[in-house]
């Protein structure tokens, strides 16, 4: 059997706030003179069992709170990168959010400049390509987006995408069609969470208003065969969580996750790892448990790491490099 761990994949869905794991976090609180509610690794970690989505973003959100200048965004993906580089990923597109940090204070150049400083050096250092996408939170303001889009300045050129996150139902996607429209005139890659929590209609929406050319998990397209016929016929990505998805309960337990079964319905679907620290794995642990729950043959591994690479922003030479 393949060794789901050394096999070349790349990393679709992945927020890097979500890495911070709880003893750089306490480290971080301590340097930054941050108070955190939860004071030890253990009383941290204690706190990662999630009701749904909304009670993991109250503590993702609060947590986050401890990273307060560039070296503190340099020091989180540097650390994701030796991580990801152990789990056999080469390339990844990674999703930061910048208004939890903003509206805190902390200016957006500082998260970006710390965050690309760590891409950058990966692709000598550990051979890992990369591309930076700046997610907006679908529970605050389309206005505030739009705004923030505006305000770029030179930060823009050190961005290559746009997505939406955050808490899903009530929050559809035609608010951001105004901030999407500019991204994609910017030539930014547009993607959108859809269909983790709410359902086909939200996929639908992503699709024909925004436009995206990814879908953020997807999941809630299989209630809905008209939708997955057209996921298929279109080649639309979807990039799927399976610990993500047990964890925050839109999935019953590893054994009940579609994502095989999604496969074989001819859905363009990859393997992600979504928030690793709070959800119990990186990307090589959810192959891994999805060999050990479903049974994942050596041949649907290998059509994973494919369309992951496929569906990624690496360059096309990259992309064959790594075929
Ligand atoms: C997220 Cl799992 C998930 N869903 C939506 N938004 C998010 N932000 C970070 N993790
Ligand atoms: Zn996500």
């Amino acid at each position: 059997m393949k060794d789901l761990y050394t096999l070349p994949k790349a990393e679709l869905h992945l927020h890097i706030e979500g890495t911070l794991e709880p003893e750089l976090a306490l480290e971080l609180a301590a340097k930054n003179g941050v108070e955190l509610p939860h004071g030890s690794v253990e009383e941290l970690r204690r706190q990662y069992d999630f009701e749904d989505l909304s009670s993991f973003l109250d503590l993702y959100y609060a947590t986050m709170s401890v990273l307060r200048e560039a070296a503190d965004f340099e020091a989180l993906t540097a650390a994701y990168l030796r991580r990801a580089a152990a789990q056999g990923l080469r390339h990844v597109d990674v999703f930061f959010d910048p208004q939890a940090h903003v509206s805190r204070g902390v200016p957006v150049e500082a998260v970006i400049t710390g965050i690309r400083t760590a891409l950058d050096a990966a692709r000598a250092e550990l051979g890992i390509t990369s591309t930076l996408v700046m997610c907006f939170l679908r529970d605050r303001p389309a206005a505030e987006a739009l705004a923030l889009l505006e305000s770029l300045g030179d930060q823009l050129g050190r961005i290559d995408g746009i997505g939406l996150d955050s808490a899903e139902v009530g929050h559809p996607p035609a608010l951001f069609a105004e901030v999407y429209d500019r991204a994609r005139a910017a030539g930014l890659h547009v993607v959108a969470h859809a269909g983790e929590e709410a359902g086909p209609d939200y996929v639908r929406e992503a699709l024909d208003v925004l436009r995206v050319e990814r879908v953020d998990h997807g999941i809630q397209c299989l209630q809905d065969p008209a939708l997955v016929e057209r996921l298929v016929a279109e080649r639309v990505p979807l990039t799927v969580c399976p610990f993500s998805n047990v964890r925050l309960r839109v999935v019953g337990e590893l054994a009940d996750h579609p994502v095989l079964r999604m496969l074989e319905l001819g859905l363009f679907v990859s393997v992600n790892s979504d928030d690793p620290a709070y959800f119990g794995g990186y990307v090589g642990d959810n192959f891994q448990g999805l060999r050990d729950a479903l049974g994942l043959t050596d041949e649907q591994a290998e059509t994973l790491a494919r369309n992951s690479v496929d569906a990624s922003f690496a360059t096309e030479e990259r992309k064959r490099a790594l075929r």
